[in-house]
């Protein structure tokens, strides 16, 4: 593979759509907060790397390298846009706007790490492979469809709606997906959840409804955020999303490694004995 000649691909792509010098963009007051970001999902991640060194059984290696990894990839893409390189300002895009600048790296982050965390929690509940791929597809689609609500920034003259009315439209879209995947996590897995040890099954609960609550915050944080009504500045925003970042990862790892229900035993249906050690 020549990488100069996808460099020089990339750069000239980049160049032509958004200008020379757009790619890429110093961050300014938002950038304190990106770097608590980085370092709260650095400190996670060294937790997490810490406690599951000397794991030995398999299912909880699994929820280990899994969980881990959430917070490996979002401290990436944190230090991508703190130093500047995971935002692009689209003001090159648009008339009469000085900059616009739109942190692209927080959807990579998210379209890698919201189906690692949906499959953690179902890893928990024993969930089988249609249950993890419906689960999975539905957040694949809303966040592909978040990511087309944060680009429509110029207008395309078709339903007669303006540049904003188009990002509402992708944000309501979205935001259905959303409300599937949650139907699905709520009614779908009932039946796997009780077959589940009692144990198991209250870790379940909470984490399932710390997702409802933490992850319902994030289109309503959008909306008010730079890419939609604008109600709350950039700075502001970033904060928000920190909080939520570091929460909905590092707050849900914790959570799910310091149960017992990832205990290899705790797998066997209600019933059998457990090998908790309290
Ligand atoms: C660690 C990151 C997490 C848990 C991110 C979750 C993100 C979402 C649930 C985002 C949802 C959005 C919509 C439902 C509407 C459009 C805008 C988004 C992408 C913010």
């Amino acid at each position: 593979m020549h990488w100069s000649v996808v460099d020089a691909f990339a750069s000239t792509v980049l160049s032509v759509e958004f200008g020379t010098g757009a790619f890429g963009h110093t961050p300014g007051s938002e950038g304190a907060f990106l770097w608590i970001g980085t370092a709260g999902m650095f400190l996670g991640m060294l937790y997490f790397i810490a406690t599951g060194w000397g794991v030995t059984d398999s299912r909880m290696k699994k929820f280990y390298i899994v969980t881990t990894m959430i917070a490996a990839i979002a401290f990436s893409n944190y230090l991508a846009m703190a130093t500047g390189f995971g935002v692009v300002d689209l003001a090159p895009l648009l008339e009469g706007v000085d900059e616009k600048p739109i942190y692209w790296a927080r959807y990579t982050d998210w379209i890698l790490t919201t189906p690692l965390l949906l499959y953690d929690l179902a890893l928990l509940a024993g969930a089988d492979t249609e249950d993890i791929a419906t689960l999975i597809s539905l957040d694949v689609m809303m966040i592909i469809t978040g990511v087309i609500a944060t680009l429509a920034v110029s207008p395309v003259d078709i339903l007669g709606l303006d540049a904003d009315g188009h990002r509402v439209l992708w944000w309501g879209v979205s935001t259905g997906f959303f409300v599937v995947l949650v139907y699905f996590l709520f009614a779908g897995l009932s039946d796997k959840v009780s077959q589940l040890d009692s144990e198991t099954q209250g870790t379940f609960n909470l984490l399932r409804y710390l997702i409802l609550l933490l992850w319902s915050a994030y289109p309503v944080w959008w909306l008010i955020g730079s890419e939609g009504l604008g109600v709350v500045g950039l700075t502001i925003e970033t904060a928000g999303f920190a909080v939520l970042d570091l929460t909905a990862k590092v707050g849900f790892g914790i959570i799910l490694l310091r149960s017992h229900s990832i205990l290899e035993s705790s797998a066997a249906p209600s019933g059998e004995a457990t090998t908790a050690d309290d």
